[in-house]
């Protein structure tokens, strides 16, 4: 990498924001800090949760039903931008990558319609809002084949939900590895706080970012080995906030795409003395990344969407869809210092050809057309591709692990098919699901008899599962779980003992949690939320290839209660109608 990046071309960047991000504003100094809304849409007293409080209160249950809805209109479309200098094809949101921030306070409505506008060529898509429970409502969790069929192009459909939990996520297509290729954005929900803090900088996307346009890199992951098949693709770049400098001179002969040296890095600015809240999201497609500011300590706050007893770490360990919430007070220096945010990709843990990403952080009286000269805390980095450990991450709301009514063993592994292509599988099988049978439809129907490829496991009433994930295959997982948030029980090397389970009076909960090669890791939840939930890996190829399995969930209270509004069936036969003119190429499982 090298002297490009730190060159003063990258600082005061080559390129115009337009041209690296289009109407995006993150990563520039005039990106907003949050709350953004409170300005233009007052509540009664600024917060709606009263008395509630993240020690006293609990999250799954005590949500206010504060009945503000939070309206949002999304165009997504294909559009040519530059994020690291190397033009690119992308799809984006509103013209925007990242997109564009959906914010709200906890117990609120958020509504959101999406306008699919995707067309040279066409494709159908979908949102997911990452790690929301959707109790009461699973048909919005935005999973094609699972709650609805893919939005049509040139159709609309409008997702409203609870905003049920408070802290960071992100929303993204759930339509094939789609978000790969740009349909992503930050959703802040604002609750009681468990660490006082002065600032809230937003969200800090970590990306590790490809050239190739997504649906190419998928074609080439379904392939047969022997005809070029490449189930690992090496990332070309890693971006903060959806930007970063490239060595054009790097590009491959013969590739003529235009490519600018200096495109620009991300900056913030912070106050000195302050304390800034920076919510940390892993919204990449393959890289465990290493995030860490030279000079700087991390608080540690939350995991995902839990609250969690402060640690101090110089170091956070993000795999694809976790998030963190960290506080860092500018107190390293004067007024006028300048601080390098590194976020690097593990080297052991993934293919990357460029795996370090930088931004610059500016103290308030710095010069912002200049680059930092601080130098790297020396963290040397473990290539356990795991997560800090377990007995670090105490939620600040203590809830125990119940005694589980059954256990189900499920391993990670993968097979080549008698065609000679490389897929994973999850408990023997690899998925591959049907855009034009959401099984939640076919559950409300009582129909609960699903194609083997689908995947689905049937929990019908038990009150608590536990799942081993037991992964004696070469890689590492980011493993998530929709609808709950799941207690992590036990994770290290080796298979599970069938025993071991640490802190179970308070155990760690989160709905992302990485596995490492040849380790396991244990979880449960309960079966509060009747539902058909997906459970795969978070990594954009492995979920392309199978690594996916969709959790049913007391089937008979879907088909009792069915509330499924017909908005949704409405989506199956404007998808049908799609499908009958235009083939769709399902190059991968689908989701
Ligand atoms: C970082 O935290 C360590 C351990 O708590 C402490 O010794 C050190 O002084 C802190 N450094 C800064 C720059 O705050
Ligand atoms: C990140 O990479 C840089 C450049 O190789 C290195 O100096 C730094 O120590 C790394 N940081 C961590 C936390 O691994
Ligand atoms: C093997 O997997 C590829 C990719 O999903 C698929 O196209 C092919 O049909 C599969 N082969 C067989 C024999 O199922
Ligand atoms: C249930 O749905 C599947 C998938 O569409 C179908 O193959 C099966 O025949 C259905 N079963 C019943 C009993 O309708
Ligand atoms: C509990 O889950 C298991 C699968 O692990 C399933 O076989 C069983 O039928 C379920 N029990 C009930 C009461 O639904
Ligand atoms: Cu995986």
């Amino acid at each position: 990498m090298g002297n490009v990046v730190t060159t003063i071309l990258g600082i005061i960047g080559a390129m115009t924001q337009q041209q690296t991000n289009g109407a995006s504003l993150w990563g520039t100094l005039q990106a907003p800090t949050f709350p953004l809304f409170l300005t233009n849409n007052p509540l009664p007293n600024g917060f709606p949760w009263g008395s509630l409080t993240a020690a006293g209160s609990n999250p799954y249950t005590q949500a206010p039903n504060t009945g503000v809805i939070r309206s949002y209109d999304f165009t997504i479309s294909r559009g040519t931008i530059a994020p690291d200098g190397y033009q690119k094809s992308v799809i984006l949101i509103n013209g925007q990558f990242p997109g564009p921030a959906i914010e709200a306070n906890w117990g609120d409505t958020i509504q959101v319609t999406v306008n699919n506008q995707i067309t040279g060529p066409e494709e159908g898509t979908s949102m997911h809002w990452h790690g929301l429970l959707q109790t009461g409502t699973p048909w919005m969790d935005g999973v094609p084949a699972v709650g609805q069929c893919p939005i049509a192009p040139g159709s609309s459909f409008t997702y409203q939900f609870q905003a049920s939990l408070y802290g960071t996520t992100w929303y993204h297509s759930h339509y094939s590895a789609q978000y790969s290729g740009g349909l992503l954005g930050p959703l802040i929900i604002h609750g009681p706080s468990n660490a006082n803090y002065d600032i809230d900088l937003g969200p800090v996307f970590l990306t590790d970012y490809y050239h190739t346009e997504y649906f190419q890199i998928v074609e080439d992951i379904m392939k047969p080995l022997t005809d070029g098949g490449n189930p690992k693709p090496a990332s070309d770049n890693n971006l903060i906030n959806g930007k970063m400098n490239f060595d054009c001179s790097t590009v491959a002969a013969g590739d003529t795409t235009p490519c600018t040296d200096g495109a620009g890095i991300s900056k913030f600015k912070f106050t000195t003395g302050k304390t800034h809240r920076l919510r940390l999201i892993n919204a990449g497609s393959e890289g465990i990344q290493r995030f860490s500011i030279d000079g700087h300590n991390l608080t540690v706050t939350a995991n995902d969407f839990v609250p969690i007893q402060p640690y101090t770490t110089k170091v956070v360990t993000l795999g694809i869809g976790q998030r963190t919430d960290v506080l860092v007070t500018a107190n390293a220096g004067n007024a006028q210092s300048a601080w390098w945010m590194r976020s690097n990709i593990s080297a052991p843990c993934t293919e990357a050809n460029q795996p370090n990403a930088l931004a610059a952080i500016y103290y308030d009286k710095a010069v912002t057309t200049q680059a930092p000269t601080s130098t790297a805390w020396n963290v040397p980095d473990p290539g356990t591709c795991a997560n800090d450990d377990l007995s670090l991450t105490v939620p600040y709301y203590s809830i125990a692990a119940a005694t589980p009514s059954t256990t189900k063993t499920m391993v990670i592994d993968y097979i080549i098919n008698a065609t000679g292509s490389f897929l994973w599988t999850l408990d023997g099988t690899s998925a591959r699901v049907n855009y034009n049978n959401p099984v939640l439809l076919l559950a409300e129907q009582g129909n609960l008899t699903y194609p083997e490829e689908w995947n689905v496991k049937n929990f019908g009433t038990n009150t608590t599962v536990r799942v081993v994930i037991n992964n004696p295959s070469p890689a590492a997982h980011p493993m998530h779980l929709h609808g709950h948030n799941m207690q992590i029980l036990s994770e290290g090397a080796g298979d599970w003992d069938g025993s071991s389970v640490g802190n179970a009076n308070n155990p760690q909960r989160r709905d992302v949690q990485l596995v490492r090669a040849g380790g396991h890791f244990v979880m449960q939840y309960s079966l509060d939320n009747p539902g058909a939930w997906p459970f795969h890996c978070h990594i954009a190829w492995h979920v392309s290839g199978g690594l996916y399995s969709t959790f049913l969930e007391r089937p008979a209270d879907i088909a009792k209660d069915s509330g499924i509004p017909m908005v949704i069936q409405e989506t199956c036969t404007n998808w049908k109608k799609y499908t009958n003119a235009d083939v769709v190429d399902q190059i991968d499982s689908g989701v």
